[in-house]
């Protein structure tokens, strides 16, 4: 069975037009769903050259999440581009490995628009690595931070314009609480009674969400150009040696906080547990990890972090386990429009999720503030260190 076979017939269809539609050399073999995202469609398409298998990306961009594909395109193609530049000038050899590469339509457009309006888009597969849902050791955690911290730096150049706002407000945790309580008092799906304790964990915790924007405001923390989505599966792994190949998913790529990136690394990749494990117990945040994570992100940035920057690195790590398990339990409340689901009531197994690794790293958090400070006096520039 080819593995397009996988898919619906109409789904097989579109499949068909749209790996047709990019300017690929060769004949399509099949497509077939790929990886785990939560929000865009994923296929690995495969076409026959010359003889051999070829692999490629493609993606429909979700548009219900993302209002104008047009500026998400454009955005990573400036990205993407200013990526390479950056990797040439470091002599790094592999640049096909280590920066996206998208593939224009056969028009020479950077998305192809569906009958639905739809866009999608084309990327070479990046062979020989992998993403992977959950940390396993603490070097996933290293190679993993420090290609994020890297990443932003690479973007400190960028040239132009400011990047486009692909998703307004995207992290602004005052506005996402409101949801959630616009949602909890509307109940439209009659779900609240099922989850009244993980509301009132959220609301005791009201204030964290104004401490970031509040020191943005008083220019004590910069705005830079962030990934803004920095789980742990949005980095490739080399298969062979661990260490990491290429920053993916650059969708919500946009000028922000680096302390959203860093919390989200450190939400997903300083516990050793699924994001939607429903056995709570092994929810923990692992110091060995966080300490790994630290030393890694600040490898990669302290080129070019402010010692205010720094400081705040911890507080981040409690921030977005918080922020996305409160929006996991607005999803859940307005009956899972934005989250894919694969099960019942997956979005509040994930709401919890998050809210039981915040309480751990609360209880943690003199040492986690400790490990984060330690990193920061280590790699800072100023103490001479690389
Ligand atoms: P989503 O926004 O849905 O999370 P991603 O852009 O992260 O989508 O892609 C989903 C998965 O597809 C990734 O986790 C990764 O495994 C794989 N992937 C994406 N782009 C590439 C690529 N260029 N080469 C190889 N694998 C890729
Ligand atoms: C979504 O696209 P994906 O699965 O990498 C979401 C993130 C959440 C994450 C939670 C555009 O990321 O903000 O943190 O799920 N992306 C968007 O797993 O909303
Ligand atoms: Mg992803």
């Amino acid at each position: 069975m080819s593995s397009d076979e996988r898919l619906a017939p109409p789904a097989r269809a579109l499949a068909r037009d749209v790996a047709t539609a990019f300017a690929v050399p060769g004949r399509w073999v099949s497509s077939a769903p790929w990886g785990s995202g939560h929000i865009n469609q994923t296929l690995l398409v495969v076409f026959e050259q010359d003889g051999r298998m070829q692999r490629y990306i493609q993606q429909r961009i979700n548009p219900l999440v993302f209002p104008d594909p047009t500026k998400v395109m454009e955005n990573l193609e400036r990205v993407t581009a200013h990526q390479r530049a950056v990797l040439a000038g470091e002599g790094v050899r592999d640049l096909e490995r280590r920066a996206l590469e998208l593939v224009p339509t056969r028009s020479g457009a950077l998305s192809f628009v569906d009958a639905e309006g739809a866009h999608w888009r084309t990327y070479r597969f990046i062979e020989g690595a992998s993403s992977h849902d959950v940390v396993r050791t603490p070097k996933d955690a290293a190679v993993a931070a420090e290609a994020f911290g890297r990443f932003q730096a690479q973007l400190t150049g960028l040239p132009g314009p400011r990047l486009h706002e692909t998703i307004p407000r995207f992290h602004d945790g005052r506005a996402r609480l409101e949801a959630l309580i616009a949602a909890a008092r509307t109940d439209p799906c009659r779900r609240l009674p099922g989850c009244r304790a993980e509301l009132e964990f959220v609301l005791a915790r009201e204030a964290m969400v104004d401490r970031l924007p509040s020191l943005k405001a008083s220019g004590a923390l910069p705005e830079r150009i962030t990934h803004n989505d920095t789980k742990f599966n949005n980095v490739l792994l080399d298969d062979r040696t661990g260490e990491a190949v290429c920053v993916i998913d650059l969708d919500t790529v946009m000028p922000g906080l680096v302390h959203y990136d860093f919390g989200d690394l450190a939400r997903t990749a300083t516990c050793a547990a699924a994001e939607d494990e429903r056995d709570l117990s092994r929810v923990r945040a692992d110091p060995a990890l966080f300490a790994a994570l630290c030393e890694g992100y600040l490898r990669g940035a302290a080129s070019f972090l402010t010692p205010a920057e720094c400081a705040e690195l911890a507080f981040s790590a409690r921030l977005l386990p918080l922020v996305i398990g409160l929006r996991f339990l607005t999803d859940h409340l307005t009956g899972d429009r934005y989250f894919k689901i694969h099960r019942e009531s997956h979005n509040l197994d994930r709401c919890r999720t998050q809210l039981s690794l915040l309480a751990s790293m609360e209880e943690q958090r003199g040492l986690m503030e400790e490990l984060a400070a330690r990193a920061a006096e280590r790699f800072s520039p100023r103490s001479g260190e690389d």
